[in-house]
Order: structure tokens, then C-alpha cells, then sequence
């Protein structure tokens, strides 16, 4: 069977028969990561810091049952204002295409469309991972089995302590994902810089990291990579703060029986309550600081491969 082009921007295509900078981005953190409108704003100003930083910025989504890669305005407006919009991580997708869905993608989602569309960097602000007391409910995200057999490179703040961040990067070993930090020896957990793990491996420039991403696929690894951009420092939290907010959050999910897709929304959505929007400002500046990054690795990989 051959494989699915997405449908993509005007802007998107051509820069991709160049062999211009792209930069995927995901569109379920538009969805149901932060509320609207801060969701629409963030999505615009994260596209026009991948564009300062000399890249064009392509925007996953399913629309109507097609996949896009590169929303115009318009479309992109509409998206962050339906609430009809599911949330597909990659295994939704056919079944949203098939009854002519929109969808928000993970990930997991983005990652395969970004590879169909032949797009190799990809900017979001966290990963799923493998979830607290997964021991028990079996809940790791299909993001960490994604990175696993498909070869983007994923640009995060890490992963938020919402989840088992040793057990996450366990995972990631098993999957043969490379985690590389950028700048630190601290793999970071997304509203702070330091979750207490080491990352696997350290590099402190966008031109060294494009070259790991050119090795890793060289070698046919055949695996993702994940590359840990920690919060900007004046941007980070209280590490107490945030850690109760989220461990009050994770309470009221288990009493309220909250499971598997809905956990991570659910989650995002009461912790922002909680910590009365300190979160939100937080998550909008490590995604526009990750997308700054994304976008110079995306201009150094062309560089290197022109
Ligand atoms: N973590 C965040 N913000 C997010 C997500 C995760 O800090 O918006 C979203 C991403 O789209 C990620 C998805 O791919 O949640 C993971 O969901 P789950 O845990 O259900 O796999």
C-alpha cells in the first residue's frame, strides 16, 4: 500500500522541494492543553518564532478528515475554537479520517504525519510518558512507542512530574530512544529545570544537535530522538509549588475515577486552576523557547544535508 501525503500549506510544500527548514508542531496541546483563547495566541506566536528563527513552522492537525501539515490562519482560528475536536494520538487517526473528523494530534499522531510529510524535527512543550501507578493501570503514553519506530526528532521541556519520570525514561531505553539534554546534565521536568534524573547525553549547540540527528538516522536506527530543552530560568516554578499543585490534581483524577485519554487533559486543565494560571504562563514559555530550538536545529540539519 503506498503511503498517505499529507495535505500541506503552500508554504510548507515548497519549502520542503527546497530542502528548507520545516518545523512540525503539534496541535493537541490547541485542543486540550490550554484554554482558549491563550491556546490560539500561544499557537500563532510559537509559528512566528519558528518563522524569526528562519524555519517555516508546520501545524499537525486532522481537518475534516484529511491530515494537514501547515493550517492557515483561518483554519488554524477554527481549530482552537472547536470543542467537537477529539484528541487523536497516532492508532486514532484512521477512524477520525474515516468519519471525516477533526482532531487535535498528539505526539504520537504528529510524529507519523510529520513523517509522512518527510518533516524530521518536531517542537511541543511536553511528552506523554509513562503515567504514576502505571504499575497497576497499564497507562503509558503511545508517544514513548512512537518515539520507538519513527525517526522525528522530538524538541520538549522533558516530561511534568503528572507522571514516573524514572520509569519514563526506563521506557525510553527499552524503546532505544536517545535523550539528549540541551545546556544541562538534568533531564528537566517541564515546569522546572530539574527533575533529580540525569539525562543519557548533553550538547550546547542547535549545530551539534543537528549533527546527533543526522548520525542517528545514518546509523539506521530507526527510532526517534528526544531532546530536553529545559525551562527558561526566569520562567520556571517553584519546584514545592508546582509538585503539591500537581499532587492535588492527581488526587482529585483518581477520585474522580479520570482514565486513560482524558488523564492528561484533565490534569493540564486542574493544574492551571490550581496554581490560578502560573502553569499556563509557564507552559507558553517553554513551548516558544522549544520552538526557538526546533527551529535552529531544523536551519543546522539543512545545512548539513544541502
Ligand atoms: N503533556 C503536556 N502538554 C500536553 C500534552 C502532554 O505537558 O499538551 C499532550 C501532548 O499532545 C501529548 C499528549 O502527546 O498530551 C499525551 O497524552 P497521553 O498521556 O494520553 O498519551
Amino acid at each position: 500500500m503506498p503511503l498517505l501525503k499529507p495535505e500541506m500549506s503552500a508554504e510548507v510544500a515548497a519549502a520542503l522541494a527546497d530542502g528548507r527548514p520545516v518545523v512540525a508542531l503539534e496541535s493537541t496541546i490547541i485542543t486540550h492543553g490550554m484554554p482558549y483563547p491563550a491556546n490560539l495566541e500561544t499557537a500563532i506566536a510559537v509559528e512566528d518564532t519558528i518563522r524569526a528563527n528562519g524555519a517555516v513552522p508546520a501545524t499537525i492537525a486532522v481537518i475534516g478528515g484529511k491530515l494537514h501539515a501547515g493550517l492557515d490562519r483561518e483554519t488554524l482560528a477554527a481549530l482552537a475554537a472547536d470543542k467537537s475536536a477529539v484528541k487523536a494520538s497516532g492508532r486514532d487517526l484512521a477512524a477520525v479520517m474515516t468519519r471525516g473528523g477533526t482532531a487535535g494530534t498528539t505526539v504520537s499522531a504528529t510524529m507519523r504525519i510529520a513523517e509522512l510529510a518527510g518533516i524530521p524535527v518536531f517542537a511541543t512543550g511536553g511528552v506523554g510518558g509513562v503515567h504514576r501507578g502505571a504499575e497497576e493501570s497499564f497507562d503509558i503514553s503511545a508517544d514513548l512507542t512512537e518515539l520507538g519506530r519513527t525517526g522525528t526528532a522530538v524538541v520538549c521541556a522533558g516530561v511534568k512530574s503528572i507522571l514516573d519520570i524514572p520509569k519514563t525514561l526506563e521506557f525510553l531505553e527499552t524503546q532505544r530512544v536517545p535523550v539528549i539534554a540541551y545546556g544541562t546534565d538534568a533531564f528537566p521536568a517541564f515546569f522546572t529545570r530539574d527533575s533529580g534524573e540525569k539525562a543519557d547525553h548533553r550538547l550546547d549547540s542547535a549545530e551539534d544537535l543537528a549533527k546527533a540527528i543526522v548520525s542517528h538516522h545514518t546509523l539506521g536506527s530507526g527510532t526517534g530522538l528526544l531532546i530536553a530543552n529545559p525551562i527558561p530560568e526566569d520562567a520556571a516554578l517553584d519546584p514545592a509549588f508546582i509538585n503539591a499543585t500537581i499532587a492535588d490534581a492527581l488526587a482529585e483524577a483518581e477520585e474522580r475515577g479520570v482514565t486513560r485519554k482524558d488523564v492528561t487533559p484533565f490534569l493540564l486543565a486542574r493544574i492551571n486552576e490550581l496554581s490560578e494560571g502560573s502553569s499556563l504562563k509557564a507552559n507558553i514559555a517553554l513551548v516558544m523557547n522549544n520552538a526557538a530550538l526546533a527551529a535552529r536545529i531544523a536551519v543546522a540539519i539543512s545545512a548539513l544535508t544541502v
